[in-house]
């Protein structure tokens, strides 16, 4: 097949375009390279060193043969570049990664709320919009969130994005109905996939595109197996507050030996999947399309939940860390419950990679090697919720004071 994939240069893109190209498609990364451009905002930089997306994919070149393109375009703010791309390239599917994906970044100010929500509702409508006017049928998978739903539980599994309900009607029947999941996002950034979600059902209903949304839970890890391949196609990792996500930072912050970060009592429960499971769930929703007309089709891509707080245990009975409860800089529930539905993807053959102490230990190896790269006072979580929750300036695990977020 051929494949655009919108935001190919970032975490979860590169390792997927890689995969893919492995697999014999023809890969085309189409990207505006705004996640560098937020490193060099933030003044941090990913714990590996990455090269350039000429250079990596020039190394891919090299070591394998295969050939993945490249093409500079800001899908947010060129709609005609993205739909000339389109017009002339006619992919057989399109994987949307393409968005800004951090709930703290999203959080860090208003020009950062209003950036997250002008790129991300932006970046898929403008996608939605030109598939319809080229009249192109390709399959476009979105990479969502497991946060649409929110976190909390009612005492039953979150299913696969519809939720039977029973209607009462006026003559007092009960008429039944699958709606979408009542979206309850915790963030901007989560508020752009819930909206997302909902430019989705339009666009199948209306023009019978067919679509595919991924929800997707924390990712952990960093190599997948063709990352591993050549020290040039490194995975970006990040550890910084904004960017860095759980289970990564716990395991890099064991690595250089900095208290583990638990939020509040860390009795948030959340949903975890490992990179390299993430690059096969891709791969298996692209070779199960929706036929066309038919409604949107939804996956949790999620192997497995995990308390906070039981994970920074773990990790530092592993590693002889200290855990630092801080406040947490988050508006969530204290502590939740989460169960959760997965079937679709284990049913099509998926094989999960659960979290053991053999591949813990291997990322605790990676963050050592590059321990030198990281800069420690860039560990803290800054990014606050609300004015108030910004008020309590606070000092990080080794007594530093935090800003405050204006
Ligand atoms: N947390 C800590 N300490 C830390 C960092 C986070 O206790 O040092 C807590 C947070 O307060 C939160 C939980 O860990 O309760 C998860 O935070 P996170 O930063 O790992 O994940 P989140 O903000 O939810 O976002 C990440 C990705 C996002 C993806 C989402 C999936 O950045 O792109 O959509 O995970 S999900 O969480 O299932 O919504």
């Amino acid at each position: 097949m051929k494949i655009a994939v919108l935001g190919g240069d970032g975490f979860v893109g590169w390792p997927t375009s890689l995969h893919l190209s492995e697999a014999g498609h023809d890969i085309h990364i189409l990207d505006n390279l705004s996640r560098r451009w937020i490193d060099t905002e933030l003044g941090v930089q990913s714990l590996t060193p990455m090269d350039s997306i000429q250079e990596r994919t020039r190394i891919w070149h090299a070591e394998t043969g295969r050939r993945i393109h490249f093409h500079l375009i800001d899908l947010a703010r060129d709609y005609e570049l993205l739909k000339g791309w389109l017009a002339k390239n006619r992919p057989d599917a399109i994987i949307h990664f393409a968005e800004q994906r951090a709930a703290p970044y999203s959080m860090k100010s208003d020009r950062h709320k209003n950036y997250t929500v002008n790129n991300n509702v932006n970046a898929t409508h403008n996608l939605l919009n030109a598939m319809v006017e080229l009249d192109l049928d390709a399959h476009l998978v979105h990479l969502g969130t497991m946060g649409v739903y929110g976190y909390s539980t009612v005492g039953a599994a979150i299913p696969e994005g519809y939720l039977p309900v029973g209607i009462e009607t006026t003559d007092g029947r009960t008429a039944s109905q699958e709606i979408l999941y009542p979206a309850n996002p915790g963030s901007i950034y989560h508020m752009t996939k819930c909206l997302d979600q909902l430019l989705f059902q339009f666009y199948a209903k209306n023009d019978g595109l067919r679509i595919t949304d991924l929800h997707q839970g924390i990712v952990w890890g960093t190599h997948t197996q063709q990352t591993r391949r050549h020290e040039q196609l490194i995975n970006r990792f990040d550890y910084d507050g904004d960017y860095g996500t759980v289970l990564n930072r716990f395991l890099i912050q064991a690595a250089i030996g900095y208290p583990l970060t638990v939020h509040g009592t860390g009795g948030q429960t959340r949903a975890f999947i490992h990179i390299q499971d993430s690059v096969r769930c891709i791969e298996i929703a692209l070779n199960n399309p929706p036929v066309r007309g038919s409604r949107v089709e939804i996956f949790n891509q999620m192997t497995e939940t995990h308390r906070v707080r039981d994970l920074a245990e773990m990790i530092a009975r592993m590693s002889g860390s200290q855990i630092a409860w801080l406040p947490n800089p988050r508006k969530e529930a204290p502590e939740n419950d989460l169960v959760v539905r997965n079937e679709k993807f284990l049913g099509l053959g998926l094989d999960p990679t659960t979290l053991g102490e053999g591949l813990l230990s291997e990322i605790v190896d990676v963050a050592r090697k590059y321990a030198y790269r990281v800069d420690r006072s860039r560990v803290p979580a800054v990014s606050a919720w609300t004015k108030d929750i910004a008020a309590k300036v606070e000092h990080d695990p080794e007594g530093r004071r935090l800003k405050s977020v204006s």
